[in-house]
Formats: structure tokens, sequence, C-alpha cells
């Protein structure tokens, strides 16, 4: 069992929020309805079928589009439901008219939370850049994206303002930079062309594995550093909201003793939060500077006043930790990707072991007390922001993935029903007690939100595992799936741990009964 401990799970405060979290290309399907334009994802999946598993595409998702009524059940699951907006949705051209029925569908969507109680948190921009952007100037790599992306902000800030209260910018900059533009694993699919990497052959027709990441970063930080400020100077007074953005990192523990391991976990957390943090609270990070030189734009004084503390939470996205140990870099060699910059080699093993329990082929190496050594590294270095766990999570296989027979010894077995998924409890509720720690050491952590409320496209692995808290049923009808959807085991723990957490809310200035899971 990888549950380390059953203790109670009673230190929450009570203003803490549990919620779900998905995307809009990911869960929605109806690609080509209602109106909405194509965004790079709709072309990455129809241009680069080799990239995706199975060839899928955004259709079905987890047909969200038309399901939206999802969370109306007579009990909620969950407080708060995290959810992006479809940026070629609403303006299908990226500018210009908007699309009143993409508009119709978010206030559906919106009004249904409400009237169930359950809180909007809302990611304006998670990956799916508008198709008719990326053609006229290249999306983020031009930094016109900025106006584009302002203009869109302010769209959904005056359209949804009264009703949503908590808006997150940007999910993940690092992973659309680097994967994006780095490996070109992730759309728009650019990378420097017949690019080797760690003996993989990539086929890209354009790029520059190790300039263009850098610039996408800039621009991303750019976009989220004006639309803040367009939030703070115009709705912020009369919406009463708060604004964020949503970072990724693993923990690192270093392979070793030796200094220059120790030296390797700073670049690596510089390098994958700091790359973002520090200009939203410091400067540039130093080793950045004198590693990627000329290479890494840099922000005007202006632009980084603009930036510094421009958010008033952070979004800490968790999954999984690393070994990491130094790799000194010859200079006469020209790095190959933005993936040599930093000096240092990443490895989920060391001595052959694992870094955590896994499946045999899944990149989710189960390590719950990396979240709390996270949590703890942000609030010495960064002055105690407020964060939310906006994902944290764990995947199965489809039965017929074809690692099946060597996956059942891993620590995650594939179920036995798609719905009996023991290992996500375990996951969520170990993760939970380490949160729990952070938080006695005053860490300021204000909620915590499953990846992901229902299986849907996963990326590159398109439908071959699942995320969800919610199963969804793909096979019934191949032409028009109907996407049965049938809670898992770890849905019905998680609602009975939050009504357990409710009644320790409601007594908690009385002596109360134990909080189990
Ligand atoms: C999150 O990214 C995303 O925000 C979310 O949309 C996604 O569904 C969720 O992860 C689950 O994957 O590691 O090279 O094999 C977390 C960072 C980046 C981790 C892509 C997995 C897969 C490529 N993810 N990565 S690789």
């Amino acid at each position: 069992s990888i549950l380390s401990n059953h203790k109670p799970h009673n230190s929450f405060p009570p203003d803490f929020v549990f919620g779900a979290a998905s995307s809009a290309f990911q869960v929605e399907g109806a690609t080509k309805d209602g109106g909405r334009g194509p965004s790079i994802w709709d072309t990455f999946c129809e241009q680069s079928k080799d990239k995706v598993a199975g060839g899928a595409t955004g259709e079905p998702g987890a047909g969200s589009y038309y399901r939206y009524k999802v969370l109306s059940n007579k009990s909620n699951l969950t407080e708060a439901y995290r959810f992006s907006i479809s940026w070629s949705r609403v303006l299908p051209k990226g500018r210009g008219t908007p699309n009143r029925q993409g508009l119709q569908y978010y206030h559906k969507l919106i009004d249904e939370l409400c009237s169930h109680d359950i809180e909007p948190f809302v990611t304006i921009f998670h990956w799916d850049v508008p198709q008719a952007l990326e053609d006229e100037y290249g999306g983020f790599l031009s930094r016109k994206i900025v106006d584009d992306y302002v203009n869109y902000a302010n769209l959904l800030f005056t359209e949804f303002g009264g009703k949503v209260k908590h808006w997150i910018t940007m999910n993940e900059p690092l992973m659309f930079a680097t994967l994006g533009y780095g490996t070109g694993m992730f759309a728009p699919g650019h990378c420097t062309p017949d690019l080797v990497y760690g003996g993989v052959g990539y086929s890209c027709p354009a790029g520059d594995s190790i300039r263009e990441p850098y610039k996408v970063a800039h621009n991303i930080l750019l976009a989220h550093a004006e639309a803040v400020s367009l939030y703070k100077n115009s709705f912020q007074a009369k919406d009463k909201g708060q604004i964020g953005i949503t970072l990724v990192s693993q923990w690192f523990e270093p392979y070793d003793n030796q200094i220059a391991t120790h030296e390797a976990q700073k670049r690596a957390l510089e390098f994958n939060l700091g790359w973002f943090l520090d200009p939203l609270k410091f400067e540039t990070t130093l080793s950045m500077r004198s590693l990627v030189r000329d290479r890494l734009p840099i922000f005007t004084e202006e632009e980084s006043n603009k930036l510094k503390d421009s958010f008033d939470f952070i979004g800490l996205n968790y999954y999984t930790s690393a070994y990491v140990k130094d790799r000194p870099y010859n200079y006469t060699d020209e790095p190959t990707t933005c993936y040599d910059d930093p000096q240092i080699d990443i490895t989920p093993l060391r001595g052959g072991v694992p870094i955590g329990p896994h499946e045999r082929d899944s990149w989710v190496y189960v390590y719950p007390k990396g979240l709390k050594k996270l949590l703890l590294y942000i609030k010495e270095k960064y002055n105690n922001p407020s964060i939310y766990i906006t994902e944290n999570g764990v995947l199965e296989y489809n039965k017929d993935h074809h690692f099946m027979p060597e996956a059942t010894q891993g620590a995650n077995p594939i179920p036995s029903t798609p719905i009996d998924d023991i290992f996500r409890m375990e996951y969520h509720s170990s993760h939970l007690h380490e949160l729990e720690d952070a938080l006695s050491s005053r860490a300021d952590v204000k909620g915590y939100f499953v990846w992901s409320l229902l299986d849907s496209f996963e990326w590159i692995f398109g439908y071959t595992c699942r995320f969800g808290l919610t199963y969804i049923d793909y096979t019934t009808n191949p032409d028009h799936p109907d996407l049965t959807r049938r809670p898992k085991q770890s849905a019905r723990w998680l609602k009975r741990f939050l009504s357990n957490i409710k009644k320790h809310k409601l007594y908690e200035t009385q002596e109360t009964a134990d909080i189990v899971m």
C-alpha cells in the first residue's frame, strides 16, 4: 500500500477549498460545433497523427460541451471546479467579433455550478492557441500575442467577472514552452529540424529548440502581467475576485550527497519553477541568465516591475518527483535543446530503484513527500505566497494497453473493473496528509484540486490512459459514443472525505470525532 499512514485528515482550515479540475480541449469535444474555431491542438492532432496515441483528437473529449450538467448530483462531489475556456470557442479567429454561442455555453456551465454551490475556478489559457493567431504571426512566438491575449481576457472578465471569483491566467507555461517548442512533442510541435534528442528522432518542419522555448515563455509572462494589471485596475474593486497563474514542478531529490549534486538540485528547481516564479517575485534567476545567456530575452525595467507581485495566488500542479544530478556541459558543443541548459540529469531511478511506486510505463512515480517539500521550498524562497494545488492526480491505463501484463506488477495495478481504483484514493489521501503537514508548518495553502473530474483526452496519450474520478465509457457506440459516466471508487471516497471534513468544519469549536478516510 502506498498509504503511508491512516491518520485522520483533520487539520484543514475552514475556508480550505476542495475541487476537481479539467481543461477545455481535453473535455469539451464538439470541436466544430457552435461556431468554434480551430486551435493549434486541433491542427496538431490532424497533422501529427504519429505523435498522438491512436491518432486521437479532441473528439469526443469527455463530451462536456453537451454534458455540462456534470456535477448536478444530489450532493456535490466537490466544492469547486477548475475548468478552462477555449479561446477559439469564444473568439473563433482569436480576436474580433465574439461567438455568442460560445459565451453562452460558459454562462450555462458557470450558472449550473453556482446553482449547486460549486465555485468556478477559471483557467483563461490551457495551451489551445487559436489557429488563426498561430497562422498570422506564430502565436506565442510573437509579442503580438500580448494584445490579443489581453483583449481575450478582457472579454472574459467583462462577461463572467460577476460570477467568477478565481481567475488563472495560464496553465503550466513550462510545459507549453518546452514540449511545444523544445522537443515538439506538444502543439504546435516545433523543434530544430530533424532533432535527435535522448536517442529519439523528432520530425518537425521548423523551429529552434534552444531559442523558441525562451521566447515563448517570455511572451507568456508579459501577457500574464498585462492581463493581471487589467484585472487589478478595472475589475477587481467591483468584482472582488482573485487572479493568479498555474505553474508546474516536480520535486527534485539529490541523487547523492556531493556538493555538485546539491547545486544541480538548486538549478533543477530554478529552471522548472524559478523560470516563471522568480520574475513574478524578484527577477530572472541568475543561474538561467548565466547558462542560457543571450538566448534568454530580457525584461525592461518597466516590464519587470509590472511582473513583480502580479498575482494574488500561485496555482501549483504537482504529480511526481525525480532524482537529479549534475551534468557538466561542454561549451564547445552547441546545446541541442533547452533541456541541456540547466546542466542536469533527471532520473526517476537510483541504483535501479524508482523514487516511488509507479505503473510500468507511466510518468507518475508516486512520491507524496515531494509535495510537502515543494510547498515548504516555495514558502521559504518566495515569502510564503498563497497557493492552490490546482492539479494532483494519477493515471490508469486502458485494459488493452500494450504494456498490460507487466503493468499489473506496479503499485497502481490495472483495476479489475474500470472503476475499482483503490490506488487513486490512496494517492490522494497520502498527498493530502503531506499537504496537512505543510499547513502545520505554516505554508499558505488555500485549496486542493484533483486532476481530473473526468477521464478525457490525455494529450499525446490520447484516450489510452485515464485520470478521472469519473469513468467515461467510450466504447458503447463507436460512431456516437454515449459517454456514460460512472463514479469510480475514488469519487465515492472523495465524497465521504468531504462530508467528514464539513462535519469537522461545523463542529470545529467543539472537541470532535476523528475524521478518518
Ligand atoms: C498536466 O501537466 C496538464 O496540465 C494536464 O492538462 C494533463 O492532463 C495532466 O498533466 C496529466 O498529464 O512526461 O515526457 O512522458 C503535467 C505535466 C506534461 C506531465 C507532459 C506529463 C507527458 C510527457 N505533464 N508529460 S512525458
